[in-house]
């Protein structure tokens, strides 16, 4: 006997709702909802793995605690419980909270109570600010800087939906769902079919890329100079909304003198596009009546990723971009509290404080949180403050974080390492403590991550429509297991600890700008709250009530919600940045370094980047028979002339050198990627101490980069991309 039930897949945060076969308690099939509202039934090879993630060999149904001969053995969820709890009150008492870190990463989009609540758990600890790390902050933080830097257009940029052009800088979102959660290829057919001109910056043809009207292909790393180029063909042909501009910005006069010096031949001859294309797309963005420019990890991995961000949110205000008085709110309101959307900014501000600086690269305390680059030397550093215990928390960071030998160091040299996990992950392989958590459909879920993240800038999720979704969990974890979710483990936690702690719920803003605060809410510290519970606590103040919400079990599109953009208070006076001086001093080393940061050598002659495998979420997935299991290794992607030019085939293992480490990769011909470029995903390969198998495991290209090597000043993202390296056949 089988039946079917409503669920929702929360790998990502695109949260597709999903129909469910379940057998005898377990889900035996996933198949994309097509009763859902806006989804068109889609689902990607990610949640169609669910099954086998849940049930497969590598799922982890008990906690686990490290022996004294080093292997693992089970441990019931009370009893890891008491003795975190222990350690912990033992490393806090003798050297302070400041030695507890928590590193919160992709794992727990499978449920949004898990971050809530580990957030709480360390404001209440006292130490959020320096010691709550988030991989928010290897990922794309330069969103969220640029953003404050050049203030924040409140009804958010033109949709995707009715826009008739649409830039993507080093964006792939029919592989990685950023930004268009809902079907993506079929977003892009549709609006390419209705006439969209689709304009991708990419060293690759993508997935995305495929029936773009323009595809330019620069040299990895050079993008900040293409956005200045852009900007000095729009500003002095005079293709700009001067009615906008005059009205919403300051600045003007500034960032013209600023990009003047970034002709079409200065552009091209640093990013390798030819000087008609650069034209062509600057002008075709220009000329269109609606469309973005927007950003994906490629330039942000790449270092200058703020000042790429800032040039493009520049772009689109000089060209008016953004949604005006009287259309619809970009980026409605469901879940998130009632808000009066006006056609008008949140004023820049300087988002770090130069008096509070790290530990380590003297970084200063931004509003991203502490930066990860930093992990590891903050664990390794001694004196005050030095981390002792590390709870990850969903994360990997020995494939996460740059410069794994250095990651490894610093987690053997920890005195607790706690994994909250779902499977023997790197990390987990290294802990003291794996605590087994529940996977996404032994969850509840909600679409109100998805709904907020969009206060983090431009592009990275958030519905153009007034949808949102609910859903219960579908299954019990399997029978005979002991599995905990992450929240729970932490609560249970924090309660033998003493501490009390508090959610911010629902907030609608990030940083300094803010629609409206969160709500604190104290969670009831004698009685742990039920799941359900608890998501009413996260939801509260929610536009519609969740009640409301809970009562469409395939989601729902609102659109009877007034959702119409009021014109701009005559009161308010903010406008947009368009020159931040530290902004426009950037663009000046970028000038004067001409592309020298990101330039192949003699010894190094090709640029690592980076990319996404359609089979996991970052290493999420990686054990799982039917995802990382099937693909087994990450290959190592480069033009053909490259191959030819080394005597390399594909299916050839070579070994790839950076200044930084080396890796065995196997060669795999592209013939879409720009020539000098090799383009590998991330997630795979062992540790250090274990048995290399490029294989069976692929390579950890974390081990190409360096954390301490190169950073952005100003908040520590490491470069992650246009990485010089040199590859030669390996013997087989
Ligand atoms: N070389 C390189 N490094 C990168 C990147 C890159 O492109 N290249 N990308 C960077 C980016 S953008 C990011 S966001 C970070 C990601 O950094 P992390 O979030 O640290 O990395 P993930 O691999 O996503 O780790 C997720 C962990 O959660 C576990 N997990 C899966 N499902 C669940 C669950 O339901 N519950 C729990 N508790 N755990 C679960 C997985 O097994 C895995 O161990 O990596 C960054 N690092
Ligand atoms: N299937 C799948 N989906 C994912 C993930 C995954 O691992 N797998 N990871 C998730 C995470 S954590 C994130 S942050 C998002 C990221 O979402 P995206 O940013 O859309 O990630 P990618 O698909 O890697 O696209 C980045 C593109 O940048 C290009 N690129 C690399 N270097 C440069 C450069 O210097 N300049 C330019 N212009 N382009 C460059 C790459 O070739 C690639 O096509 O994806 C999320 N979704
Ligand atoms: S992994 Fe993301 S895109 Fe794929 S089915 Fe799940 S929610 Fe949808
Ligand atoms: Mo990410």
């Amino acid at each position: 006997m089988s039946d079917t039930r409503i669920g929702m897949c929360k790998i990502c945060p695109a949260c597709c709702p999903i129909e469910v076969t379940i057998e005898q308690g377990r889900a035996v099939s996933i198949a994309g909802d097509r009763q859902s509202p806006s989804y068109g039934g889609y689902t990607c090879p990610k949640g169609r793995a669910m099954p086998d993630a849940h049930y497969g060999p590598q799922r982890l149904l008990h906690s686990q605690r490290r022996t004294a001969e080093g292997s693992f053995a089970p441990i019931t969820s009370d009893a890891a419980i008491d003795e975190v709890a222990a350690k912990l009150r033992a490393i806090i008492d003798e050297h302070g909270p400041d030695s507890i870190g928590l590193l919160v990463g992709s794992g727990l989009a499978a449920n949004p109570m898990n971050a809530a609540v580990s957030a709480a758990f360390m404001m209440a600890l006292g130490t959020f600010d320096e010691r709550f790390y988030s991989v928010m902050t290897i990922d794309q933080p330069g969103k969220v800087m640029a953003q404050a830097l050049h203030g924040r257009w409140l009804p958010g940029p033109q949709r995707f939906r009715d826009s008739d052009v649409w830039v993507m800088v080093g964006a792939n979102p029919v592989v990685s769902k950023m930004g268009l959660e809902q079907n993506p290829a079929m977003a892009i057919k549709q609006a390419i079919k209705r006439g969209m001109k689709l304009i991708m910056i990419d060293p690759r043809a993508t997935e995305t890329g495929r029936n773009a009207f323009l595809h330019l292909q620069p040299q990895p790393g050079q993008d900040a100079t293409l956005l200045a180029g852009f900007l000095h063909i729009i500003l002095s042909e005079q293709r700009y909304d001067t009615a906008f501009v005059a009205e919403n910005t300051q600045g003007i006069e500034p960032l013209a003198r600023a990009v003047a010096r970034f002709t079409p031949e200065h552009v091209a001859a640093i990013t390798g596009v030819p000087a008609e294309q650069i034209l062509l797309a600057a002008r075709t963005f220009a000329e269109a009546e609606r469309g973005c420019i927007i950003t994906g990890t490629g330039p942000h991995f790449a270092l200058h990723g703020t000042l790429v961000e800032y040039l493009a949110l520049c772009i689109n205000t000089v060209c008016g971009r953004w949604t005006r008085a009287g259309e619809d709110n970009a980026h409605p309101h469901v879940v998130l509290p009632e808000v009066e959307v006006r056609a008008q900014p949140l004023a820049p501000y300087v988002p770090w404080d130069d008096s509070v600086r790290c530990r380590i690269n003297n970084l200063p305390k931004t509003i991203s949180g502490a930066p990860c680059g930093t992990l590891a030397d903050e664990i390794l550093t001694p004196g005050n403050g030095q981390i002792r215990a590390l709870i990850c928390a969903g994360s990997n960071p020995m494939v996460a974080l740059p410069g794994q030998a250095r990651t490894e160091q610093a987690l053997e040299s920890l005195d607790l390492l706690v994994s909250m996990d779902v499977e023997l992950s790197n990390t987990a392989r290294m802990a003291d403590y794996i605590l087994a958590d529940r996977m996404a459909l032994e969850t509840p879920g909600i679409t109100q991550y998805t709904e907020s993240v969009k206060y983090y800038g431009v592009w990275t999720h958030a519905y153009e429509e007034p949808y949102a979704h609910y859903s219960p969990a579908v299954v019990e974890p399997p029978e005979g297991s002991d599995v905990l979710e992450v929240w729970q483990f932490i609560y249970e936690i924090a309660r033998k600890l003493g501490l009390s702690l508090t959610l911010y719920a629902n907030p609608a803003g990030f940083g300094e700008h803010w629609e409206k605060l969160p709500v604190a809410v104290p969670m009831p510290m004698d009685k742990r709250p039920s799941s359900e519970e608890l998501m009413e606590m996260l939801c509260a103040g929610s536009r519609v009530p969740l009640a409301e919400i809970k009562s469409h079990a395939h989601g729902h599109l609102y659109d009877a919600l007034d959702n119409v953009v009021l014109p701009r208070d005559p009161a308010c006076t903010t406008r947009l940045e368009l020159a931040d001086i530290r902004m426009m001093s950037e663009l000046d080393t970028v000038f004067t370094e001409n592309g020298a940061t990101a330039a192949p050598s003699a010894d190094f002659p090709l640029l690592f980047t980076s990319r996404r495998s359609s089979l996991m979420y970052n290493s999420i997935g990686r054990l799982n028979p039917m995802q990382g299991g099937r693909q087994g290794y990450n290959p190592a992607f480069l033009n053909p002339a490259d191959l030819e030019r080394h005597g390399l085939r594909t299916g050839d293992l070579i070994r790839i050198r950076s200044r930084h480490g080396e890796v065995i990769g196997i060669a795999e011909a592209e013939a879409g990627l720009r020539p000098g470029t090799l383009s590998m995903s991330h997630g795979f390969g062992v540790n250090p101490g274990e048995a290399a198998d490029p294989i069976g495991q692929g390579a950890c290209t974390s081990a190409l980069m360096d954390a301490n090597a190169e950073y952005d000043p100003l908040f520590g993202q490491p470069r992650m991309s246009a990485i010089p390296v040199a590859i030669s056949a390996l013997a087989a």
